[in-house]
């Protein structure tokens, strides 16, 4: 190949019953993405969560998107039939995102790619990555197709069988720099940065063209392993960015594109950050540009030492959400043992005393696990109101591969292990005689009227 390669980068739909943009960027395509620009290749990126097309939101079948606070707010979406697997369920189904014309004249603009990169997050989203993936055939045939990303690596055996794409790639980077130079014919001339996190770029945020907030990696990897999540599989090494690229990211889409609102992805973001995050807080607190920061995914209670609540509120953390999942002592041991209800409530003070409000701290409560009663959950909602936090749900998603996935198979009367679509937190496949999909309901009124009616920590 001797003119330099081009790639085609797809962010597909969503369909499902309920999306929102909680700052949600397709964070692991950008940093590819940046991988490729850095090596030589040219990029574009058709993403089809854009909430800002303009032929999409003024489409008459199209319920537009509507903006929120801190770059937050609603996709447009346009309603679709149930899948099959999700007869019976009293709720309205949409594709998330562009009009599917739309999609296809962003693709045909571009000039025909030498490769297709698809990425994919949820595995219960795979419908809209078949659909991406039949579309794209159809606009550029003979162009190859590759799929990678969370429902490529955890559902794999499916992907290949039903995405449609002509490789669903697994690969972690460094074994993906490999085969990405045997396929385009070139070799990388910024190998070494694949090789390793804190080598890579931050990602390609200059393909996302109305850029209303900027998520951040800092590092990858967690030292727990709780049974319920995958983090061990998807991400099975650690890696921590230099104060110095933490800073500079920021600095870069402050002042390139006026970013305001940046939005955490780390699985583990306080820990062991002692030579990254810290410092970086520490420099953006004295003479850094004046930012907010928001934490979409838990914090480790444990790490929220007084000195770690007053450095996030003083450099501007303005949604936090914490791990607290049950307040069931026993339960607390099985689910991981990083984190005791006593440490949780110590938390929430430090972080009133640091400045903090009830409406900043957000408290993740685990909900319908296989075991687990409506009790215990209605239980540890109450602990939250009156700590001075928030409670939100995080209702059950049986994640393939995981040490929970046994017990999921045993208590779901789904095929969760045949059909991904019975993953979905919504449809809450691991409902049983004792944990009924109306206590969920009743469980997340209950919250959500803590949340309404939330109280000021007690004195
Ligand atoms: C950040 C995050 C979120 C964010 C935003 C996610 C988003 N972008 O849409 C928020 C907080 C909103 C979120 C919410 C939820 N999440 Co979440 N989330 C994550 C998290 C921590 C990181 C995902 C990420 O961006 N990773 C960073 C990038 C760098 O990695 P990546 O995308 O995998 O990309 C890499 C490779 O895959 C590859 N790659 C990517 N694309 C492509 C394409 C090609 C062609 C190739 C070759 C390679 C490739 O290259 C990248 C570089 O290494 C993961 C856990 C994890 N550690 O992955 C859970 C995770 C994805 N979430 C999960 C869950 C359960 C949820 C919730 C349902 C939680 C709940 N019960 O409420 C909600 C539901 C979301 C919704 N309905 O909107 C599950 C997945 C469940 C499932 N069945 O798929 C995970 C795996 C956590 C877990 N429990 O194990 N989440
Ligand atoms: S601490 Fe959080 S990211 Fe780490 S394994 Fe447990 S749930 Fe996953």
């Amino acid at each position: 190949m001797s003119k330099a390669p081009f790639i085609l980068l797809v962010n597909p739909w969503i369909e499902d019953f309920a999306a929102y943009d909680l700052w949600a960027k397709p964070l692991g395509l950008l940093l590819l993405g940046a991988l490729l620009r850095d090596a030589g290749c040219g990029v574009s990126l058709v993403d089809c969560l854009d909430r800002d097309d303009p032929f999409t939101n003024g489409h008459p079948d199209v319920i537009s998107g509507v903006g929120r606070d801190f770059g937050l707010g609603k996709y447009p979406r346009m309603r679709i039939p149930l899948p099959d697997a999700y007869a019976g369920m009293p709720r309205r189904y949409h594709r998330y995102g562009i009009h599917p014309e739309s999609f296809r004249r962003r693709v045909l603009d571009l000039p025909v790619p030498d490769l297709i990169l698809v990425t994919s997050s949820m595995t219960y989203w795979y419908p809209g990555v078949v659909e991406a993936i039949a579309q794209l055939r159809e606009l550029r045939p003979g162009v190859p197709i590759w799929l990678g990303g969370i429902y490529a690596r955890l559902c794999g055996e499916h992907a290949a069988r039903r995405s449609g794409a002509d490789a669903v790639v697994p690969l972690r980077i460094p074994e993906l720099a490999t085969r990405l130079e045997a396929a385009l014919g070139i070799a990388f001339r910024n190998r070494p940065c694949w090789d390793s996190f804190e080598a890579a770029p931050g990602p390609a945020l200059e393909l996302v063209p109305n850029l209303r907030y900027a998520p951040l990696v800092t590092g990858i990897g967690c030292p727990y392993r709780c049974p319920y999540c995958a983090s061990g599989i998807l991400q099975p090494v650690n890696g921590k960015k230099s104060a110095d690229a933490i800073v500079a990211e920021i600095e870069h889409w402050h002042e390139e594109r006026g970013v305001v609102d940046f939005a955490f992805y780390d699985d583990a973001l306080l820990l062991n950050a002692g030579r990254g995050l810290k410092p970086a807080l520490e420099r953006i607190c004295r003479d850094g540009p004046a930012v907010r920061f928001h934490v979409p995914n838990a914090l480790h209670v444990r790490a929220l030492t007084p000195e770690w609540c007053r450095l996030l509120f003083d450099s501007g953390f303005t949604t936090l959400r914490l791990g607290l999942e049950t307040t069931r002592p026993e339960r607390q041991k099985d689910w991981g043992g990083k984190v005791e209800t006593e440490m949780f409530l110590a938390a929430v003070e430090r972080l009133h005393e640091a400045g903090f409000s009830t409406g900043n701290i957000g408290v993740y409560l685990l909900c319908g696990l296989p075991g687990q009663t409506p009790g215990e959950v209605a239980e540890a909602i109450e602990t939250v109101r009156r700590s001075g936090a928030q409670p939100h749900l995080a209702e059950y998603s049986p994640v393939p591969g995981t040490p929970m996935w046994r017990e999921a198979l045993a208590v779901s009367p789904f095929d969760i292990a045949g059909e991904p679509l019975y993953h979905n937190n919504t449809f809450f496949a691991c409902r049983r005689p004792d944990f009924t999909r109306q206590d969920l309901a009743a469980l997340k009124r209950l919250a959500r009227e803590a949340r309404h009616g939330g109280i000021e920590a007690e004195e």
